[in-house]
């Protein structure tokens, strides 16, 4: 069977984003013995022409679209990316008769939605390249009709199918260093799922836990990283990377043992921290950590879903600071109860920290499968049958960017908004 994968991720901001999700379902379907081909539109000048070309050259008779981004997620200046993939899946349509599979980060936030949307065949939430390759061995064998359209892939590692693609796969514009960090960073997943509950996230709703990266696979893609790749520094893309502070221990351990130059950072969440951890985290290699933290005040760590307490948010700054690990704090204003003594206990407590940068984002979206969305409905932010691919923010009633301004007067430090504006604050 002639199976054609395309990365239709076109967004350059913040940065362009290596399509490794995509190259790994290639990879596998490859493995598995299929005739593969992968096209990325990231750098094209003419999409839909290369699309339709490719099409024509290769006839594929399944087509697996890779779908990153719905939208950016930013209340002041809303981007919606619906309307490029709609036409990457007309010219599908009117190219080709092959099946149209969809799979991609934005398939976890709404997949039932968007293979509705768009008309695809096929859709895969989560992981999908061991349920990629399942679905081409059923289409081959004609056994595909009475499947479900959309199937949610179980977080695992699968020991042949879940590899780091060959490196000969992606555009080189993708390795052209980055100006802010000056060396080029790769993103690397060492866990899949996840096991808290921020109410915002589907990943949090009903989760069946999170699983890390085999050891003897991630020393496998290491190798591959070092040696193909020659990347010496590595963004864990993990939602959180410390889930568990034991098991992030041994992780850290076996960093260590993968190269003395490999540098990395990771998004940490104040829940599961200790002095050790910590110390091994700079040990290791950590150069920069995240604190996704949301917000600094006991109430809304609460009303947010959120396992941490202020006292672990101070904790975790003052540690990082001692192991001279620089980071960021990331917060979400205007979630559910927020008003403005709760903006001040923030503000407050960031004061008495020293982040590199504050990401501060006003509103949350509101994704269905989620339990804000049952929130916003029951306000009526929303209303059932909202369209929820069109970006729909949820803002508590007792919330204004005025009021934000206000509390942000009492800061020391510049908060910044998702388009990494300063949105106010002082140094
Ligand atoms: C890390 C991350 C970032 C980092 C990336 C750093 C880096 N160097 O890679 C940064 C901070 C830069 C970033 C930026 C943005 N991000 Co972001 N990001 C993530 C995060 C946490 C992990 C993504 C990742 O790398 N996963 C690891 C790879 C290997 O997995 P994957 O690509 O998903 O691929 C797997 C599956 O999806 C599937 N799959 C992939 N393709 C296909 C195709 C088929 C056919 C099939 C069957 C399966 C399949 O199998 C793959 C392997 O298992 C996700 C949340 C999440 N859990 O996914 C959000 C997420 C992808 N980001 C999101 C958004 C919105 C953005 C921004 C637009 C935000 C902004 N305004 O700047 C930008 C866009 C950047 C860009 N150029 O595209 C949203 C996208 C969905 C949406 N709501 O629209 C997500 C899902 C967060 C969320 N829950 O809302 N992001
Ligand atoms: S920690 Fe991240 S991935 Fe997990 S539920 Fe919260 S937002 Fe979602």
């Amino acid at each position: 069977m002639r199976i054609l994968v395309v990365s239709t991720n076109t967004l350059k901001k913040p940065m362009p984003v290596l399509p490794v999700g995509a190259g790994m379902v290639y990879s596998a379907l490859t493995a598995a013995g299929f005739e593969t081909r992968f096209l990325d539109l990231a750098f094209m000048a003419e999409p839909f022409a290369a699309l339709r070309d490719e099409l024509r050259v290769f006839e594929p008779e399944l087509i697996c679209l890779s779908v990153r981004n719905i939208d950016n997620q930013v209340i002041q200046q809303p981007e919606s990316y619906l309307p490029f993939i709609r036409e990457v899946m007309k010219v599908c349509r009117t190219c080709s008769s092959a099946k149209v599979l969809l799979g991609g980060a934005a398939m976890l936030v709404m997949p039932e939605e968007l293979v509705e949307e768009l008309g695809a065949d096929y859709g895969i939430k989560g992981s999908g390249e061991t349920e990629a390759v399942r679905l081409a061995h059923e289409l081959e064998r004609g056994q595909a009709a009475g499947r479900d359209k959309v199937v949610t892939a179980v977080p695992a590692y699968h020991p042949v199918y879940s590899r780091i693609p060959a490196k000969t796969l992606f555009s080189p514009q993708y390795f052209i260093p980055n100006p802010r960090i000056k060396k080029a960073s790769m993103g690397y997943q060492a866990s899949r799922g996840c096991s808290r509950h921020c109410i915002y996230c589907s990943e949090g709703y009903k989760n069946s836990g999170g699983c890390r990266i085999p050891a003897e696979q991630f020393m496998e893609d290491m190798k591959i990283l070092q040696a193909d790749y020659q990347v010496n520094s590595i963004t864990f893309v993990d939602g959180v990377f410390n889930h568990d502070v034991e098991e992030t221990m041994e992780f850290c351990g076996l960093i260590g043992r993968t190269s003395a130059s490999l540098d990395w950072s990771c998004a940490l969440t104040p829940a599961n921290i200790t002095e050790e951890l910590v110390c091994l985290l700079k040990r290791s290699g950590c150069r920069f950590v995240d604190i996704g933290a949301d917000s600094g005040s006991e109430q809304m760590l609460r009303r947010m879903g959120k396992q941490f307490h202020p006292e672990q948010l101070l904790e975790l700054g003052r540690l990082l600071e001692q192991y001279q690990i620089p980071y960021s704090v990331s917060l979400l204003f205007g979630g559910p109860g927020e008003h403005e003594e709760t903006m001040a206990e923030t503000v407050q407590l960031v004061n008495q920290l020293n982040p590199v940068y504050i990401l501060a984002s006003q509103g949350i979206r509101i994704y269905p499968h989620t339990a804000l969305y049952h929130t916003a409905l029951q306000e009526q932010v929303i209303q059932k049958n909202d369209n929820l691919l069109v970006p729909a923010f949820y803002q508590s009633k007792d919330y204004s960017d005025a009021l934000l301004n206000k509390v942000l007067a009492a800061s020391r430090h510049i908060y910044k908004d998702m388009l990494m504006n300063s949105i106010g604050g002082r140094t």
